[in-house]
C-alpha cells in the first residue's frame, strides 16, 4: 500500500536531519503553492511506496505565519495518511503543545521522540510508555543525528496509517470547555462531520475567524455557538483562546510531571 506520511514538528526539533536520514539523495525541493516556503518531499530510501513530506518547522497550529498556515492546510488537506510529530525530548514541555494540537486533527499519529541521545547524556529519564499511553499514540524513541530509531518511526507509521484511527489520547479538557465541544458537534452537525470534527469544535469554540469563514455556517448556528462560548468565557473570565492555551499547557505540565525524570545533577546546577 502506497503511504504519504508528513513529518511536522517545532522548527530546531531534527526534522532536517531526519528527513535526510529518510530520503538520502532522493528528495524534491520547491516551494508550497503561492508562498515562498520551501516544500521537501521524497521516498523512503527502504521502500519507494512511502513518500515522506517535510513540513515547515511551527510551535502551533494557529493560522498567523506562512508556516502555521502550509502545515495546517496540509495536514487537513486529506493527503496524509499519518503524521509523524519529531518532538525534542529535551525540550518536551515546550514541544508537546504542537502535538496536542496535531492530535486534536483526527488524524493516526506517531511521535518520534528525538534527541534521545542528549536526554541520556544528561542523566535524565523519560517513562516513554506513560508518555504514549497519555498521548494516545505509538512513540519511537529517536536520534536523528546518529540515525538511531528511524526505521522504526517509519514502520510505526506504515502500521498506525493501516490502522486509520486517531490518537486514543487520554488529554481532555476541562468538563465545561468539553461539554461546549460537544454541543458544538451537535450543532454543526454534517458540516463538521468525519475526523476533523474534534479540531473544528475547538477552532469554533475558539471563534477563530479562518474557520468561521471556512465552514460558512448559518447565522442561527453562528450565534448558538456563540452563546456557548459567551457562558464559558465569563464562569472563567478569560477568552476563549486563552482558555483553550491555558489548558492545553495545564494538561502538558501534568503529562511533564508525570513522565519526566530530571537527572538530581542537572536540578541541583538550575537551582
Ligand atoms: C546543528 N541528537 C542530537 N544530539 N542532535 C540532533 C538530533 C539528535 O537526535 N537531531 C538533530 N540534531 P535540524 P530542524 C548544530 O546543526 O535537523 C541537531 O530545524 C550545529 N550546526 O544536527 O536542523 C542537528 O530541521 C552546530 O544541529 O532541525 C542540528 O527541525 C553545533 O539539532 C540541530 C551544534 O536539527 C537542529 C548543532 C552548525
Amino acid at each position: 500500500m502506497a503511504i504519504n506520511i508528513a513529518l511536522a514538528g517545532n522548527p530546531n526539533c531534527g526534522k532536517t536531519t531526519m528527513f535526510n536520514d529518510l530520503t538520502g539523495a532522493n528528495q524534491y525541493v520547491g516551494n508550497w503553492p503561492g508562498v515562498t516556503v520551501e516544500k521537501k518531499e521524497g521516498p523512503w530510501r527502504h521502500d519507494r511506496s512511502v513518500t515522506i513530506t517535510d513540513l515547515p518547522g511551527v510551535y502551533s497550529l494557529s493560522p498567523y505565519t506562512p508556516e502555521e498556515i502550509v502545515t495546517r492546510d496540509y495536514l487537513m488537506s486529506g493527503k496524509p495518511d499519518v503524521v509523524v510529530n519529531l518532538v525534542d525530548a529535551t525540550n518536551l514541555e515546550r514541544n508537546l503543545y504542537l502535538t496536542t494540537q496535531i492530535i486534536d486533527l483526527g488524524i493516526p499519529v506517531v511521535i518520534a521522540l528525538n534527541m534521545m541521545d542528549l536526554v541520556e547524556k544528561n542523566g535524565d529519564a523519560i517513562d516513554v510508555a506513560g508518555l504514549s499511553k497519555r498521548l494516545g499514540c505509538p512513540i519511537v524513541e529517536t536520534s536523528a543525528l546518529k540515525g538511531r530509531g528511524t526505521a522504526e518511526v517509519i514502520e510505526a507509521a506504515k502500521k498506525a496509517a493501516a490502522a486509520g484511527v486517531a490518537p486514543a489520547t487520554t488529554l481532555r479538557f476541562s468538563a465545561a470547555v468539553e461539554e461546549g465541544l460537544a454541543r458544538i458537534i451537535d450543532i454543526a452537525g454534517e458540516r463538521i462531520a468525519g475526523r476533523y470534527a474534534r479540531w473544528y469544535a475547538v477552532k469554533l469554540f475558539e471563534g477563530e475567524q479562518l474557520t468561521v469563514d471556512k465552514l460558512d455556517l448559518p447565522a442561527a448556528e453562528l450565534s448558538q455557538i456563540a452563546a456557548i462560548r459567551d457562558a464559558v468565557e465569563n464562569a472563567e473570565d478569560d477568552d476563549a483562546e486563552s482558555i483553550i492555551t491555558n489548558e492545553r499547557y495545564d494538561n502538558i505540565s501534568a503529562v511533564c510531571d508525570a513522565c519526566v525524570k530530571k537527572s538530581p545533577k542537572a536540578e541541583t546546577t538550575t537551582q
